[in-house]
């Protein structure tokens, strides 16, 4: 569809046009802020000017918060008490929410360029992001899924996190000192590369109680290799669950199994990595996928394929050096030395989730109207010869709802589930879940449910994946926001609503806009972050220590220009190549001042990029066009920001 040019002056009549024309009269007969909002405002009144004159907000009626959680509005000087680390979709990369205010305070970039940052521009990004042997990135699109980080004893040590690529099968770590994108790794031989979870503990060595792999699933079927050569042969098509090594961020190993994965979770002790699947039926279409009654839950004993591998029980895909171990099911029939079991769970499942206190994972239904509440031990009572059905771990099957796809937890027996078709969070009480499952026909594990604004996909509360699970704050991404917010044309923005789930009913706080389309998130404690705000300059082997160091070298077309900045000036303030040579410009922030960042872009060259506090990045490029080209500093960093600027001179 094209569109038709149009003069925005002239107005249509579309219907509605009357109402706004009604409006727009009642306003200017001054009883606007009665007759707008159809009732009179009963939301709490600002004490400025600018609430009380303006118009009447849409949802006017809407009820104040009152929750236990505190209020949501962060006043001026004061700071949110909560980090929210959110995935941000088809927009390639992460951002930093702060919670409950909802503010969005920093964008993360790993997949995808960033001009901020210069992220796909400097060298030092590039090399994270990987480029073809011309140079230029492998990669300019992304599509980030899961967000998750690194444990210590059960909670978020906050040193790392990591997030997955759907698109091209990559997952990139985040160091949490500096939020920044450090290393991105691509795994071999996968495709819809979906859900991923870090382990919380070594599996065998009790030692090891932190974070060394992080799990992650494949959802698309592909030949393996996928050379061309067995484009129908549907027995050579597979899917991989890939163990990534979490400090390395090696892929160790990959276990090939059948049907397909979607998310992923890991047991508190370590010893069982999960992933539902929707796609036991190995079909290709939607229509076919849902064939199937009951797809599954697969467990991983994580410490018997990691014995099969040292055992060098285990193949190669193609090209790939990666080892891949036979996780398939029929050939682990046997609970002694299985890899893996099958859990059966009602028809395509979503989610899967690991209650805070280590003893059940929950998948969500997604179309079936229940959650399953898998019992870890009794999977492993299996895995050692105790249990001799698999579908007997299953605990309880509680009705939630319509379309469950998420399940978090309040670290007091509650677990809340997202409701896409009904639009609703379903709060309910595991224990009594069991119990009913067990016959209890007198219990009602649902305890509350709440709308929300529209179609809820993630879901999570503060610290819910941790043994310090605390049931304060619960935030729900909604995947349409329809009339919540004002209009921006076609795309709407999607709606993160912070509900306060400190009482026995679920309270809407919070509602705010986000650019779609934001995917998981995981919420802490401002204090289990420890930032640093200045870089340290001896991080940097390529740092200009000095101004004295500064200037160009020159070695035959190779020219070296090392640059540095301190507010209001960079030194030199110009310097001379020729067109033909390849120029390495190298800069560095000698300011130490926490905040003082300054930028450097070249017109017609493609250059911009930051350097923050004690910083240094380099760019390299092709000098093709003779002139004068003013450098310049591009964040306003002082009072004479824009005189801080200099000249690249091009000679012919
Ligand atoms: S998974 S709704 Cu549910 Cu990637 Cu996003
Ligand atoms: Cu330096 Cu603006
Ligand atoms: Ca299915």
């Amino acid at each position: 569809m094209s569109l038709k040019a149009q003069d925005p002056h002239i107005e249509k009549e579309p219907a509605g046009i009357g109402r706004r024309r009604f409006l727009n009269a009642a306003a200017a007969l001054g009883i606007g802020s009665v007759t707008l909002a159809g009732c009179k405002e009963e939301s709490k009144p600002a004490q400025g000017g600018a609430a009380a004159g303006g118009a009447a907000p849409a949802h006017g009626a809407e009820a104040p918060h009152q929750g236990g959680a505190g209020p949501v509005h962060i006043p001026p000087g004061q700071l949110d008490t909560h980090y929210g680390l959110w995935s941000s979709g088809h927009t390639g990369d992460a951002r930093v929410i702060g919670i409950p205010s909802g503010r969005e305070l920093l964008r993360m970039p790993c997949f995808v360029p960033d001009p901020l940052t210069g992220w796909g521009i400097t060298n030092e990004s590039k090399a994270v992001m990987g480029t073809k042997p011309d140079g230029t990135l492998e990669y300019v699109v992304g599509d980030t899924h899961h967000m998750q980080a690194s444990y210590k004893d059960g909670i978020y040590d906050g040193k790392y996190c990591w997030i997955n690529d759907k698109i091209n099968a990559r997952i990139a770590r985040f160091r949490l000192d500096y939020f920044v994108c450090d290393k991105i790794t691509k795994l071999p031989n996968v495709q819809g590369f979906h859900g991923i979870f870090p382990d919380k503990r070594d599996p065998v060595d009790p030692a090891i109680n932190y974070t060394t792999r992080v799990f992650c699933g494949q959802e698309f079927r592909i030949p393996m290799p996928n050379h061309g050569k067995d484009l129908e042969d549907t027995e050579k098509y597979g899917a991989l669950f890939t163990c990534v090594d979490a400090l390395t961020m090696d892929v160790k190993w990959q276990a090939r199994i059948n049907g397909n994965c979607d998310l992923v979770a890991t047991s508190f002790d370590g010893k069982l990595a999960a992933t539902n699947q929707y796609n036991l039926e190995e079909a290709d279409f939607y229509a076919e996928m849902m064939s199937r009654e009951r797809d599954a839950c697969l467990f991983f004993h994580v410490a018997r394929i990691e014995q099969a591998i040292k055992d060098g029980k285990f193949t190669h895909i193609g090209d790939s050096k990666v080892p891949v171990v036979d996780c398939r099911v029929e050939n682990n029939k046997d609970p002694k030395s299985a890899m893996v079991v099958r859990v059966s769970v009602p028809k395509n499942p979503h989610g899967v989730n690991a209650s805070p206190d280590g003893k059940y994972f929950v998948c969500s239904g997604k179309l079936s109207p229940t959650c399953t509440v898998i019992d870890l031990q009794k999977v492993l009572d299996w895995f050692d010869g105790k249990l001799d059905d698999p579908d007997k771990s299953i605990v309880a099957e509680p009705e939630v709802g319509l379309g469950p796809l998420h399940t978090t937890f309040d670290g007091r027996g509650n677990a809340y589930t997202t409701l896409f078709l009904d639009s609703q969070v379903c709060k309910w009480n595991i224990e009594k879940a069991i119990k009913k499952y067990a016959g209890d026909k007198t219990v009602n594990p649902i305890v509350h449910k709440i709308d929300v604004m529209y179609q809820p996909g993630h879901i999570n509360a503060t610290c819910a994946e941790t043994k310090a699970a605390d049931g304060i704050w619960m935030a729900v991404g909604n995947k349409f926001s329809k009339d919540r917010f004002l209009p921006v044309g076609p795309l709407h923005p999607e709606n993160d609503q912070l509900l306060d789930i400190t009482g026995e009913q679920m309270i809407l706080a919070h509602d705010n806009a986000v650019r779609p389309e934001p995917h998981d998130f995981v919420i802490l404690p401002r204090d289990w972050l420890h930032p640093k705000q200045v870089y340290n300059l001896d991080d940097f082997p390529l740092a200009t220590k000095s101004q004295a160091d500064t200037g160009v070298t020159r070695n035959g077309k190779k020219v070296t220009v090392r640059i540095t900045s301190v507010a209001p000036a960079y030194e030199p303030t110009e310097f001379n190549v020729k067109v033909g040579d390849e120029v390495t410009l190298i800069l560095t922030n000698l300011d130490k001042v926490e905040d003082l960042t300054h930028g450097f872009a070249i017109p017609e060259y493609n250059i911009q990029f930051i350097v923050n506090p004690q910083e240094t990045k380099s760019v390299t490029f092709k000098i093709d066009k003779p002139g004068v080209f003013w450098y310049y500093c591009t964040n306003f960093c002082h009072a004479l920001h824009l005189e801080m600027r200099g000249r690249m001179i091009v000679e012919p």
